[in-house]
């Protein structure tokens, strides 16, 4: 067979126990979202098809995986597993000390408070949802000092993750490093499309922040898919591996806050790692307060196993490649629906282009929001709104941010649909597209105080 007709990958796994979907009718479906007002955080898990709301804590774990789950030691202090996670994370990442936490949000929170004073700006790579709240929440203020291609939907710049060296200088002039914890430090930048930075823009990074003297804390939560694109894209790459990549990405760091549920395939869990002695000692005590003892956080001691074994299993470039692989494939052929999306395609998701999808309805009818239900509504297939409604409102203006990005994500959970998932996923899109001059646009009519996307109600216009 010519090379030209070869696909470039396939799974490395077989499916050994499978979980049954439902179809719905379409008045199921139309009955379901409006019950849910809308939203598609709100649908019942039992009326979607294909669910590409998130690639968190739904990816399908490997057998062994649920073998380690079978040696959890539920001791309430100093369970084994614990000290299996904390070599991994120390072999895989690096980092010396490790604080479990129940999931990404909760690291987030323990850092956020013991580093961060009230009126401290926190620069970062692009927003998260979760971590800017708590870094409001403890008194400090993000600043994004990400490259402005990442906010253009279509440039084609290979690493839309990097940071902007001129933008995060203009924040240690202005403020002072002193106002600076740290700089946080995305891979795989989720609110972008899933772009990574490049090994050679984190180093000068890291060199810019030891002249002030301020810490580099890394969001790892996709740091293996960050690694593939470096090996693939980046000059002086290609042969070095995934686990060679990902080590030196956090070399440069002082530490993480990780969601294993995303990389390191569980469906709970995650952790706080640290290098420095004195900043760890300050997390140990946080999280006995709101998590649970320092040896197991918020997870069983089964859980945190199948994390340490997951993490293992991230670095593996076979499944690295058909993980992306299976993006690009669901991405390449959306493209040749004719359907603006995001590019280069990301790692974990395809994000369509709302704003582009539909030209006619203002940034204030949410038509991120409206795309996903419409898309729901022609498929059963649920898909997240990035836009205007997770951005929120400016706690200054108190006005929607209306980001420049009002993107639907289609994301893809790791090992778990398969190609013609993907076929149906892309014609059910292109089907909307070609219906798109008839979609109108969302009033909101519920918005809850915080994080309002996961409960906000709507109603057509
Ligand atoms: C995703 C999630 C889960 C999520 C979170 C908030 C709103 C909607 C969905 C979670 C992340 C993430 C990054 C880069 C920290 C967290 C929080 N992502 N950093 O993309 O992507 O981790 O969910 O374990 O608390 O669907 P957590």
């Amino acid at each position: 067979m010519s090379e030209k007709r070869r696909r470039s990958w396939a799974e490395p796994f077989k499916i050994k126990m499978v979980e049954p979907i439902k179809m719905t009718t379409r008045a199921e479906r139309e009955a379901a979202i409006r019950e849910a007002g809308y939203n598609t955080f709100l649908l019942k898990s039992e009326d979607v098809y294909i669910d590409l709301l998130t690639d968190s804590g739904t990816s399908a774990m490997s057998d062994r995986q649920w073998a380690g789950m079978m040696l959890g030691d539920e001791s309430y202090a100093g369970s084994r597993n614990f000290y299996h996670l904390e070599a991994a994370v120390r072999e895989i990442y690096g980092y010396k000390y490790v604080v479990p936490t129940h999931q990404g949000r909760a690291a987030e929170h323990i850092l956020s408070q013991i580093t961060i004073k009230p009126g401290d700006v926190l620069p970062g790579n692009m927003y998260f949802t979760t971590t800017r709240l708590h870094q409001e929440l403890a008194g400090g203020s993000f600043v994004d000092v990400i490259i402005d291609e990442a906010h253009d939907p279509a440039s084609e710049h290979p690493f839309k993750g990097n940071v902007d060296l001129r933008k995060l200088q203009a924040v240690i002039d202005e403020h002072g490093a002193g106002k600076i914890p740290y700089v946080c430090i995305a891979t795989a930048v989720n609110m972008a499309g899933g772009q990574p930075l490049s090994l050679a823009n984190l180093k000068a990074v890291r060199e810019l922040c030891n002249r002030y003297g301020i810490r580099v804390i890394h969001d790892a939560t996709r740091v293996a898919e960050n690694a593939y694109f470096i090996k693939d894209r980046e000059p002086g790459y290609a042969r070095k591996t995934i686990a060679e990549i990902v080590r030196e990405i956090c070399d440069q760091t002082d530490g993480c806050t990780m969601s294993a549920k995303k990389d390191a395939l569980v469906n709970i869990g995650g952790f706080l790692a640290l290098n420095d002695e004195a900043l760890f000692d300050a997390a140990r005590n946080m999280v006995v307060v709101y998590e649970g003892l320092h040896t197991y956080g918020g997870m069983a001691g089964r859980d945190m196993e199948a994390v340490a074994i997951g993490l293992h299993e991230s670095i593996d470039y076979e499944h690295i490649k058909a993980r992306v692989g299976q993006v690009l494939y669901l991405g390449r052929k959306v493209q040749e629906f004719g359907v603006p999306i995001v590019v280069p395609i990301g790692s974990h998701g395809v994000f369509l282009d709302a704003k582009a999808f539909l030209p006619h309805l203002d940034q204030d009818v949410y038509p991120a929001q409206a795309l996903a239900a419409e898309i729901y509504l022609d498929s059963g297939v649920r898909a997240m709104e990035r836009g205007n409604v997770s951005a929120g409102r400016d706690p200054q203006t108190g006005r929607n941010r209306r980001p420049n990005l009002e993107l639907v994500r289609l994301t893809i959970p790791r090992r778990v649909y398969t190609q013609a998932h993907m076929d149906v996923v892309a014609e059910s899109v292109a089907e909307v597209y070609d219906q798109r001059t008839a979609i109108k646009g969302l009033k909101m009519v519920y918005e809850p105080a915080q994080l309002r996307f996961f409960q906000a109600r709507f109603e057509p216009l």
